[in-house]
């Protein structure tokens, strides 16, 4: 089996055509205004508010600090319990806001907090549930808001995957009292780097400007201990141009997980999550497979290793579990994280991006298969 002559990576961002950006750059030099709520910036926000159909829109530099300053507005505070089958920045926000993460258990066919579970972990101190829509699929929107409900509780989505994916035909901005979106180059929509929030109490806007602007409410007023988050006009401008793109990304995604599921769940050990459910439109972000040892013939892991030597880099989000890290090592787990752990051993991201030629897509399942066979 042949390698391929250049690597492929797990993800690649995707550019609109050099020309379209560069009649925006022509505006920003124009104006000689880089930051700072710009027009550019301003613009692109009433583009989000439609597309979100909402006024309760913020936007940051990064979907790390969007999520940090969200916890600091909404005054959250205490214990707040959150999957540990994330990237580290779900946590760190916490952690930043000397919040104690609570760390509860995965469901094994979405990776995506156990409701079941949750319930038990509830505390005095509990202010808050931070889940996450692990790789874009939703969260149990109903049985969270439910315990949400019952126990007083703000629920928090980090949606850093999920932009663009519906639920019931609304954005999954609208669930929960307050989202984030990630806007990274490495995510399906980006703004070369940014965040979004979207959130239901329309107080928070005040707010969120305040914070992500050092508190500033005029030239010799701070009310509050902000920090600098702002988005820039650059940034603005590639989300405002990529805005336009979504649906026909989401098109080519869907195509690149469909050719995978089609070509490798039929291999023994490599299994896919559920297909959506029909009230769900999904982005198909990430293509996330389950690699179990025995049936498949090798580890996640060994299989991991022999891609590189075909020169596929997949990447294995999101392992280690954030409890193995070292800055939460230490932190004492009320429940045992057993599917996160299970997930967390054999999950393996696959190679999705826009221009993934789809012999490629072919080739990549045509040396997983011969993996398989080789050694199983
Ligand atoms: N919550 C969740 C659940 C998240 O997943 C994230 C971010 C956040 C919160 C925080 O949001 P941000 O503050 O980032 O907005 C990447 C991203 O940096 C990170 O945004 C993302 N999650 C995470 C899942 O993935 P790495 O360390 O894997 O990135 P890196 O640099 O290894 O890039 C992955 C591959 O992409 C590379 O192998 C090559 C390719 N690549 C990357 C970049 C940056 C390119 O081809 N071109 C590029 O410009 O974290």
């Amino acid at each position: 089996m042949e390698k391929f002559d250049q690597p492929i990576f797990v993800t690649k961002p995707f550019l609109p055509p050099f020309e379209k950006f560069c009649e925006g750059l022509r505006e920003i030099w124009d104006n000689q205004w880089l930051t700072n709520n710009g027009p550019v910036l301003r613009r692109y926000r009433e583009e989000l508010k439609t597309y979100f159909a909402t006024d309760n829109i913020c936007l940051f530099t990064n979907g790390t600090l969007a999520l940090q300053i969200a916890l600091q507005g909404m005054g959250i505070s205490g214990e707040v319990i959150t999957t540990p089958f994330t990237f580290v920045a779900t946590t760190h926000a916490l952690y930043w806001n000397k919040i104690r993460p609570v760390f509860c258990d995965i469901e094994p066919e979405t990776f995506t907090l156990d409701p079941k579970k949750v319930e038990a972990l509830i505390t005095p101190w509990t202010t808050a549930i931070l889940a996450v829509h692990v790789f874009g699929r939703p969260c149990k929107l109903d049985a969270l808001a439910d315990i949400a409900h019952r126990h007083k509780l703000t629920l928090i989505y980090d949606a850093a995957h999920a932009f663009g994916v519906q639920v019931n035909g609304k954005s999954i901005g609208h669930y929960g009292d307050l989202s984030m979106f990630s806007f990274h180059a490495t995510k399906l929509y980006h703004s070369i780097e940014g965040g979004m929030l979207t959130f239901k109490d329309s107080k928070l806007n005040q707010i969120f400007s305040y914070l992500k602007n050092f508190g500033f409410k005029s030239e010799t007023e701070v009310v509050m201990p902000g920090t600098n988050a702002k988005m820039n006009e650059m940034q603005a401008l590639m989300g405002s141009v990529l805005l336009k793109y979504l649906n026909t990304l989401i098109e080519k995604k869907k195509n690149i997980y469909t050719i995978y599921k089609e070509r490798l769940s039929a291999i023994p050990g490599i299994s896919f999550s559920p297909d959506p459910a029909a009230n769900l439109e999904y982005n198909y972000a990430y293509v996330p497979v389950l690699i179990e040892k025995t049936a498949f013939g090798m580890s996640r892991d060994e299989l991991y290793e022999q891609l590189k030597k075909y020169n596929v880099f997949t990447r294995r989000y999101f392992y280690p579990l954030l409890t193995d890290f070292a800055c939460y090592q230490s932190l004492a787990l009320s429940i045992l994280l057993d599917t996160a752990k299970t997930v967390a051993e054999q999950v393996l991201t696959l190679p999705t991006y826009a221009d993934l030629a789809e012999q490629d897509i072919h080739k990549i399942c045509d040396i997983i298969e011969w993996i398989h066979n080789k050694f199983c």
